[in-house]
């Protein structure tokens, strides 16, 4: 079996995974700093958006978002560590609904569980039809600090995509002290992928250390959550393949094109 397949199998499985070390210490420290540039207000203690920077499309506005603040931010969009996990979880032709960064200090509280399977929510499916995933909505969280079960982060309920019933209320409500939530270990440079019909939220943050992640979110090509749309960043000139995740939603293949035409391939 290949490693993607192996891969394909747990996250079908589990409604994410875990891919560590994609980035280096190095480019870990670049986009810290190019963070650290933009003078950010401290990141809130309260759950909700609070938390949230450099925000384009969904809850915040129209626009580039943090892609305009330098190109690693945009090498990020099709990485090619990424791109063949994404395409067995959303197929050839995808695009980017909305992206955010995460902030937390000591002491910002929880962000509760939320998903799209129980309670059912339409556009966040997730199911398998003819050897093929399909996924409304997949997260690619990159961690530029550690995250995990010591200082808090990404919680999640591994398996819940695929759940039949209502969540209980006492899980709900504590999923810290619940057995079947996993906060994961998920060092800086690490990536969390995950479907948004997972339950999922974000544990109270204990760490001595600012938390930082960058949220990167994509939709079947046909699909579009947020009425907003993210921009091409001025600044940074795209790849033709970087540009087409900024498209329309469409009928894949027909009206939006595949991003794994050969030529795209051989620039990674
Ligand atoms: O903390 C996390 O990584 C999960 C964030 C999340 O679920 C959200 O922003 O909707």
């Amino acid at each position: 079996m290949s490693e993607l397949e192996t891969q394909q199998y747990l996250f079908d499985l589990q409604g994410y995974m875990v891919l560590e070390d994609v980035l280096s210490s190095d480019e870990v420290v670049t986009l810290n700093r190019l963070i650290d540039a933009q003078n950010l207000p401290q990141p809130g203690l309260e759950a909700g958006l609070i938390r949230r920077f450099g925000s384009a499309a969904g809850a915040g506005p129209e626009g580039p978002g943090f892609l305009e603040w330098g190109k690693p931010f945009c090498g990020l969009l099709d990485h090619p560590r990424i791109m063949p996990i994404l395409r067995f979880m959303l197929g050839e032709c995808f695009r980017l609904d909305r992206i955010y960064g995460i902030y937390m200090r000591e002491g910002t509280t929880a962000l509760g569980l939320h998903g799209g399977n129980t309670p059912y929510s339409p556009g966040e499916y997730y199911h398998v039809r003819d050897g093929r995933i399909h996924n409304g909505f997949t997260v690619v969280a990159w961690n530029l600090t550690d995250t995990g079960p010591q200082s808090g982060g990404f919680i999640c309920i591994p398996g819940s995509h695929k759940s039949n019933f209502k969540i209980p209320k006492e899980i709900l409500e504590t999923p810290e002290k619940a057995p079947c939530a996993v906060i994961p270990e998920v060092r800086a440079g690490s990536v969390v992928l995950f479907t948004e019909a997972l339950t999922h939220g974000t544990a109270a943050w204990r760490g001595k250390h600012q938390r930082r992640s960058l949220l990167y979110k994509y939709c079947q090509s046909q699909v579009a959550w947020s009425n907003k749309r993210v921009k091409l960043p001025k600044t940074v000139e795209l790849t033709p393949r970087q540009k087409i995740l900024f498209g329309e939603p469409a009928n894949p293949g027909n009206f939006f094109p595949s991003l794994f035409e050969p030529e795209f391939e051989k620039d990674n």
